[in-house]
This record gives C-alpha cells, sequence and structure tokens, in this order.
C-alpha cells in the first residue's frame, strides 16, 4: 500500500514548471532554476516552463504571494501542467495549500532528489537506504498523500480516509522504519569494518559536486570502468581501487556519491555506510568542474556536506577539473590565486594528472616515515599496532622472525619499543645508503 502512494510522487513524463524565488535587492540571475531544470529532466519531467518571484520572505501559506499563485494557477490550467516543482523545500501545509490552489501535484526540491535516487539505486545498500530516506521524508506528510489517492481515485470533493485509517498507516511506516533502521545499522556496522580493515593502505576519496568529473578523474587515473555520464547522480554507491604512486607506494582510491546544494538531510544521514570511506579517508581530493558558472557555489555546498559528515578537517586537496573546458584563461588564474594549493587538471585529456599523483605522494611523504623493521613472530601485539597504524608495504617472514616495510606517521613510532623487546628498527632512508 505505501509503495503504491510512493509512486505516485513519480515526475516521469509529466508537464512540469519549476518555481523559485529570488532575494528583491541584487540581480536577478537567470541560471537560479538550471540546476532545478537539470533535476527534473534527469528524473524524467518534461519542463515547461519556469516562473520566479522576488521576495525575501517566504509565504508560510503559498511560499510565493497570494496573487502571484494565482497566477500560476492559471498558467497550470492553459499549459496542461502536471506538476510543479519548486526550488525550495516546502512544509506540508504549504504543499497541502498550493495543490489545492493549482489544482496539479507539488513537488519541492527534497522530493525530487530522492525520487531520482529511488529511480537510480542498484545495489541493495542504496536502495535500503534511499527507501529509509523517503519514508522518513514521507512520514510528517502522510496525510498530504492522502489526498493525493484521493484524486486518483477520482475522489476531489468526496470524504477522505478517516483518521483511524491515517493512524493505521502511520504505524506501518513506523514500523518500516524502525526495520529500515536496524537492517542499515548493521550494513553500517558491516561496512565500517570492512574499510577500517583496509588499514594497511592509504586511503583517498574523491568527493565533490554532482557532475564535477569524479568518476571520469577515478577512470583516468585507474582504469576502474566506473559508469561515467552527463547526468547529476550518475554515481550512487562507492568503487574502490588501487592506485600505484612511485616507489612501491599504492593508495585505495574511492569515487562516491556526489553531493549537490540543499541535499536532503535525511538522506545524508541514510548514506553514511555509502560515505564510509570518505569518512575513513586519509586524505579527500575535492573535485570541482571550474568550467561551471556555479563552481564557487558548488565548492561551498560540498563543504557543507562535509561539515554534516563532520569531515570538514580532514585534509584535502582541491582539484581543479575541466580545464580543457574553459573558455576564458582567466577564470583559471582567478582560480588560482584563491586557491593556491589546488591542482589544475582535465580528467578528460589527462593534462595535470601526472601533477596531482605527485602532490598525492607528496602529501603522504611528508607525513609518514618509511620504516623497516623486524620482529619475533610471536610479537602479536606489535604486530597488531604496525597493521592499525602504520601502512604496510611489504612483510618478510624468515625463521622465527617477520620483516616489515611501512610507512606510519612520526607520532606512532615512540610506542613501537614499548609494546616488543626484541626489535630492530630503522629508517628506510639508512637502510637505503647500507
Ligand atoms: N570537458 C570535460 N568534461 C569532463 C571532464 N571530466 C568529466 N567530464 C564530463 O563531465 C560529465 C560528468 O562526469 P562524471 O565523471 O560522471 O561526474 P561525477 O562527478 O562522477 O558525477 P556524479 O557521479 O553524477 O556525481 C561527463 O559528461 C564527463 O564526460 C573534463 O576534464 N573535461
Ligand atoms: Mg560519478
Amino acid at each position: 500500500m505505501i509503495e503504491e502512494k510512493r509512486k505516485d510522487l513519480s515526475v516521469r513524463a509529466e508537464r512540469a514548471i519549476l518555481l523559485g524565488t529570488l532575494p528583491s535587492k541584487g540581480s536577478a540571475n537567470g541560471d537560479s532554476l538550471e540546476e532545478l531544470g537539470r533535476l527534473a529532466e534527469t528524473a524524467g519531467a518534461k519542463v515547461v516552463e519556469n516562473v520566479l518571484q522576488k521576495r525575501d520572505k517566504i509565504d508560510p501559506t503559498y511560499y510565493i504571494g497570494r496573487g502571484k499563485a494565482e497566477e500560476l494557477a492559471a498558467l497550470c490550467r492553459d499549459r496542461d501542467i502536471d506538476v510543479v516543482i519548486c526550488d525550495d523545500d516546502l512544509t506540508p501545509a504549504q504543499v497541502r495549500n498550493l495543490e489545492h490552489l493549482l489544482n496539479a501535484k507539488v513537488v519541492d526540491r527534497s522530493e525530487l532528489i530522492l525520487y531520482i535516487f529511488a529511480t537510480r539505486a542498484s545495489t541493495s545498500q542504496a536502495q535500503t537506504q534511499v527507501e529509509l530516506a523517503q519514508l522518513e521524508y514521507t512520514l510528517p506528510r502522510l496525510k498530504r498523500m492522502w489526498v493525493h489517492l484521493d484524486r486518483i481515485e477520482g475522489g476531489i470533493g468526496t470524504r477522505g480516509p478517516g483518521e483511524k485509517q491515517l493512524e493505521v498507516d502511520r504505524r506501518l511506516v513506523s514500523k518500516k522504519i524502525f526495520e529500515l533502521r536496524k537492517r542499515l545499522k548493521g550494513i553500517e556496522d558491516r561496512r565500517h569494518h570492512q574499510v577500517a580493515a583496509r588499514s594497511n593502505c592509504l586511503k583517498v576519496s574523491l568527493v565533490g559536486y554532482t557532475n564535477a568529473g569524479k568518476s571520469t578523474l577515478m577512470n583516468s587515473l585507474t582504469q576502474a570502468g566506473v559508469i561515467v555520464e552527463d547526468k547529476l547522480f550518475s554515481t550512487l554507491d562507492t568503487k574502490t581501487r588501487t592506485l600505484h604512486l612511485e616507489n612501491a607506494r599504492r593508495v585505495l582510491l574511492s569515487d562516491t556519491v556526489g553531493f549537490i546544494k540543499k541535499l536532503p538531510h535525511h538522506l545524508i544521514s541514510s548514506f553514511h555506510a555509502t560515505l564510509e570511506e570518505v569518512k575513513q579517508a586519509d586524505l579527500l581530493l575535492h573535485v570541482v568542474d571550474v568550467s561551471s558558472p556555479a563552481a564557487l557555489e558548488q565548492i561551498k555546498a560540498v563543504d557543507e556536506v562535509l561539515k554534516e559528515l563532520h569531515c570538514e578537517r580532514k585534509p584535502t586537496l582541491l582539484v581543479l577539473n575541466k580545464i580543457d573546458a574553459l573558455t576564458e584563461e582567466a577564470t583559471l588564474t582567478l582560480f588560482k590565486s584563491m586557491y593556491p594549493e589546488a591542482v589544475a587538471i582535465s580528467s578528460l585529456t589527462g593534462e595535470g594528472l601526472s601533477e596531482l599523483k605527485k602532490r598525492t605522494q607528496e602529501f603522504f611523504d611528508r607525513r609518514c616515515v618509511e620504516l623497516r623493521l623486524t620482529c619475533g613472530i610471536e610479537d602479536g601485539r606489535l604486530t597488531a599496532y604496525l597493521y592499525q597504524k602504520g601502512y604496510i608495504l611489504s612483510k618478510r617472514l624468515h625463521g622465527h622472525k617477520i620483516s616489515f616495510h611501512l610507512l606510519m606517521e612520526e607520532r606512532y613510532i615512540p610506542k613501537i619499543s614499548q609494546l616488543a623487546r626484541d626489535v630492530e628498527m630503522s629508517y628506510a632512508q639508512d637502510c637505503h645508503s647500507e
């Protein structure tokens, strides 16, 4: 029954009007609904018109002013509109009032993003995550969905379902949410341990706005064969591949779901399992599409999501992607002056990729010391510590001894001698000069 109602939120093949507001002061930005348009098209809707109203305060009843809402109602009638898609999130009351006035379905930004995620989720983990986010979003809006059902059954004006039915339905949804949360907790715990178990490798995660070119970069660096599309949210799960650097160094590179401004909070909290690689990464590569006019705004949006994931303090290297698509050289100069540490690349042509690898390697070389260490095979506590805190490049057994070649942050080194008595240790540089 729940599934049946949720289908009603589909916007596939429907004629849509995009609706948004602008601050009354400041220049009118013709592009302000462009992203919403791309989202709507990704979801399969056919955008017929954009409607923008200048106002500083959102109207609590209709989101836009009453007069404008009435104009919009006439437009919906004239242009045979099925759905009005709003660039901001709406309260359940605003949706109800607008739908009543417009006689068209009203979908807000979060709902649209959730719908896209739901249609694109292919792994069972992603499906569970999206289903949970959708139900959490839906629960306070259940009453409204009954109105939808009424309409489908030709029921406008007929008596709506009783409060009792609504109560039953709420209980069903709450129960389902509880079950999904439990299932997801299990998935999250497993993911956490799986990722943590890979601690003998340095972990690098690609993050960035959707469509910034993360998957293209992943493919160029590792031949991973990740799907690349000029669509929003092409990637919804996480792929990890080994990236080989110089001197036997290798890192695990992960590509994951893209971010977007005003990403629904329920989605972020549901996607913790998918974002586990980001949370446990040693280094983040923040990929930006510098050819987009909204690049600066997108950097800010990504930083916001990273904050929500408690990753804002992670070492991050900004990667200025798509430099081949820049029409003006001044844009790159501006970005370089704003972010002097950033690396400029084109994932498509390969320009700048060797510099990016070099900078990644330098990051680890700065942070870690290269060690050679030999201990007894019975020194379990020390071996466990090396795996936990270090990055093992190679190991060799000889008799009752075990030798490691590893990288380790300097701060973890003093404890080594406390964990085992008979340890031989030297810095790798010393070994080379032997
Ligand atoms: N011109 C140009 N296009 C690029 C470059 N890198 C990626 N693209 C294009 O940008 C679009 C999006 O690329 P993806 O790699 O799928 O982007 P993504 O960041 O993984 O996107 P999501 O998975 O949706 O978050 C595709 O059409 C790519 O061909 C680049 O360096 N230059
Ligand atoms: Mg991708």
